[in-house]
């Protein structure tokens, strides 16, 4: 068994969203706006120019599923379940501490939650076109966009002014510019950072709200790393590189990209909502901020918008950058919009890029670690023949 790569001061998922709880408490005692959100397609941009803060209420672990499970059918994505279970119980900090939720009616099981969630809270419901390229679609999400504002500024009884959108826009480019620098390390060969440490940052990254704060850390991580590739990387033999692609991985950090390092193989990249999905696509900060917040968010390439052509460009790039010998795709179960997809990744995979592939279908128990370790150590074998 290999020990995955970690800098001394590493702070795992669990323990970044523990000290994030103190944060939220403190800004809520500072009388802090707090906005809970779920997804990528969230107009992040709208919450930071009402001057709130964004807090992400996906859940992780397994202990809140069967509270779930007492509204939801058990045959459901773990982490709509894990997300419910939590709120519903008043376990989770973050949705105790949001005024308001901010949705989308993504997949069916996550929009059908959205509603029972809504009887606990205020929650907004922006309803998302099911195809990207639709017509009228643009302009159904801008007008989607436009009741964001209208329905924080009501609920708040603010202003949401041009100059502070703009602001928001900025600041928010910048973010994504360090989050994706730091995570093209991954794209060095052999790669300095382990795909544990860039899966956890990144989404832990969700839980730290100073976004200066935020942007100064990655930057000078990514200058570490590069630094330490230079003196102890740089000419090495590398082991065998894996693209995560799928459902979102911070529920399954340690059950299966942990895994796959410490069985011998490096994630060097994520292609699902854990990666650089959206980071790669800056808003466009000449026009209009309202049309410029809808038009980068519609081109998210999640396997809920039909057809979902960008996906199968943007893993073939990151193929290609990331120099992967193989692709895992993660499927959380009963996600069916991904689970349709894997056909065609799969055959993407195999057949456009000419490597191996890997499907792993799971949940947030741990039942099936046996299970998946066997599988994943059988692929590595492939990959290393
Ligand atoms: S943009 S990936 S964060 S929807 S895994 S809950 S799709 S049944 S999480 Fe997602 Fe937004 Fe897409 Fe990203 Fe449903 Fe599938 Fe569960 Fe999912």
């Amino acid at each position: 068994m290999e020990e995955i790569k970690l800098p001394k001061d590493f702070v795992t998922y669990p323990e970044a969203r523990k000290k994030a709880f103190l944060s939220l408490k403190k800004l809520k005692e500072e009388g802090r706006r707090i906005v809970g959100v779920f997804c990528t397609y969230t107009p992040w941009e709208l919450i930071e120019a009402a001057d709130a803060v964004a807090v992400v209420l996906c859940g992780i672990g397994e202990e809140n599923i069967p509270a779930a499970e007492k509204r939801l059918p058990k045959n459901l994505c773990p982490l709509i379940k894990a997300s419910y279970g939590s709120a519903a119980t008043d376990r989770c900090p973050f949705f105790y501490f949001s005024d308001m939720v901010l949705a989308e009616t993504t997949c069916d099981g996550k929009k059908k939650m959205y509603e029972l969630r809504g009887e606990l809270k205020h929650c907004h419901i922006m309803q998302l076109p099911p195809g990207a390229g639709g017509k009228g679609a643009l302009e159904f999400w801008k007008a989607e966009v436009e009741s964001v504002k209208e329905d924080l500024e009501d609920f708040y009884g603010i202003k949401i002014t041009e100059e502070k959108l703009r602001a928001a826009i900025r600041l928010r480019n910048r973010e994504r510019k360090a989050i994706l620098d730091f995570y093209e390390v991954g794209r060095l060969k052999p790669t300095p950072i382990s795909g544990y440490e860039l899966n956890t940052v990144v989404t832990s990254n969700d839980y730290a709200f100073d976004i200066e704060e935020k942007i100064k850390y990655l930057e000078q991580r990514t200058r570490e790393l590069t630094d330490l590739y230079e003196k102890e990387y740089k000419g090495k033999k590398s082991r065998p590189r894996i693209l995560i692609t799928g459902c979102p991985t911070h529920g399954v950090i340690d059950k299966v990209i942990r895994r796959i390092e410490e069985l011998g193989a490096d994630v060097v990249g994520f292609e699902n909502c854990c990666g650089p999905r959206e980071k790669k696509d800056p808003i466009d900060e000449e026009k209009d901020p309202i049309t410029a917040i809808a038009e980068k968010y519609l081109r998210v390439n999640c396997s809920v918008m039909s057809p979902n052509p960008g996906r199968f460009k943007a893993m073939g790039e990151q193929i290609d950058e990331y120099q992967a010998d193989g692709v895992i795709e993660v499927l959380l179960q009963a996600c069916h919009t991904f689970a349709i997809e894997s056909d065609a990744v799969k055959r993407f995979v195999t057949e456009e890029k000419d490597i191996p592939y890997l499907a792993i279908t799971t949940d947030y128990s741990m039942t099936d670690q046996g299970q998946i370790d066997t599988r994943i150590g059988a692929f590595i074998e492939l990959l290393d023949s």
